[in-house]
């Protein structure tokens, strides 16, 4: 998967002003490690950042590694962390991984906050914000429970053990499928954030059980290669395609009948509030621990409405 890692979001005409600009010499430095580059999710949370950046007459540097892998973040992180920044917003790629190289940064100084991930021990950070992610699993099935109310095989297509965010909404979803006795649900497999690899999990899914009624994918691009699965095994419109995020590929997917539902999350509230909470703790004010942002369930029917609109990622 081709990705930029320094190209600037295209964020629409209010929120493009904070990148570098309006700082001024006092202003405060923000730096933004994405969980990965070219992420039609983090992009939109890189257009949040910068508007209340702007806002805050504050600057902010973007950096993400190529992949979604904490062995390539660290050393993004590790000079981020060199050119001192007052505060990191950081999407750890494990909750272990990340621990001792984000402390790291906590002990220079530079007041951490994490947004989306997270880590096993949040308390380096002065606020951890994030979506809903189990209750986003347990709504992935609920759809497909009312797209195939006989029940039958369900199989999740998931990232990689380690990502707080994924892992919850995979636990999510298999703990409300084996909570229904009509449902079986099949295991999660992992496409290590590879669309391709998630499109041959699906294909090779598909001939050993051509009878899977429901598929959740917990990712942008693990919904992104399982689309592509069942268009490869033609199965548009037979297999229920439940997928996490609504970035523009998974949009025409859900538009084309390849995908059913989409769990968009609402990745620039997320950008918003780590940069007011980032500020306050420079301020010396008070934090809130924990922030839980909101999502939405796009379909076929509400993909043209204004909220079905709104809830689009920006690419
Ligand atoms: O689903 C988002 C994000 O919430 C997750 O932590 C990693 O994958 C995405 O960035 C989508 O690709």
């Amino acid at each position: 998967l081709a990705a930029v890692a320094l190209g600037a979001a295209a964020c629409g005409s209010d929120s493009d002003g904070g990148s570098n600009a309006g700082g001024g010499s006092d202003g405060y430095e923000l730096a933004f490690v994405q969980g990965v580059a070219g992420d039609a999710f983090y992009i939109t949370m890189e257009c949040g950042i910068k508007e209340e950046a702007a806002k805050q007459g504050a600057t902010v540097t973007v950096q993400g590694a190529q992949k979604f892998d904490p062995t390539l973040q660290t050393p993004v992180l590790q000079s981020v962390i060199a050119s001192k920044p007052d505060a990191i917003l950081i999407a750890p790629t494990d909750v272990a991984a990340m621990q001792q190289p984000i402390a790291q940064a906590k002990a220079q100084g530079i007041k951490i906050v994490l947004v989306d991930t997270t880590l096993n021990d949040p308390s380096v950070a002065v606020s951890a914000i994030s979506s809903d992610n189990s209750a986003g699993g347990k709504a992935a099935f609920e759809a497909i429970q009312k797209l195939a109310p006989n029940g039958g095989k369900v199989l999740g297509v998931g990232v990689q053990p380690g990502i707080s965010t994924t892992d919850a909404r995979d636990k999510g979803f298999a703990d409300a499928a084996k909570a229904d006795s009509k449902f079986t649900y099949l295991g999660v497999q992992y496409s290590q954030n590879d669309p391709a690899k998630a499109a041959s999990i699906v294909s090779a899914a598909l001939q050993k059980d051509p009878d899977i009624v429901g598929i959740f994918a917990s990712n942008l691009f693990s919904a992104q290669g399982s689309a592509t699965g069942i268009r490869q095994a033609g199965k548009q419109g037979q297999v229920n395609v439940v997928g996490f995020d609504a970035g523009p590929e998974q949009i025409k997917a859900l538009q084309d009948g390849t995908v059913q539902a989409l769990i968009a999350q609402q990745p620039g509230d997320i950008g918003v509030q780590g940069v007011q909470q980032a500020v306050k703790a420079l301020k010396g004010e008070a934090n809130e621990a924990n922030i839980q942002t909101g999502s939405t369930i796009i379909t076929k029917d509400t993909i043209d409405s204004p909220e079905g609109k709104a809830a689009a990622y920006k690419a």
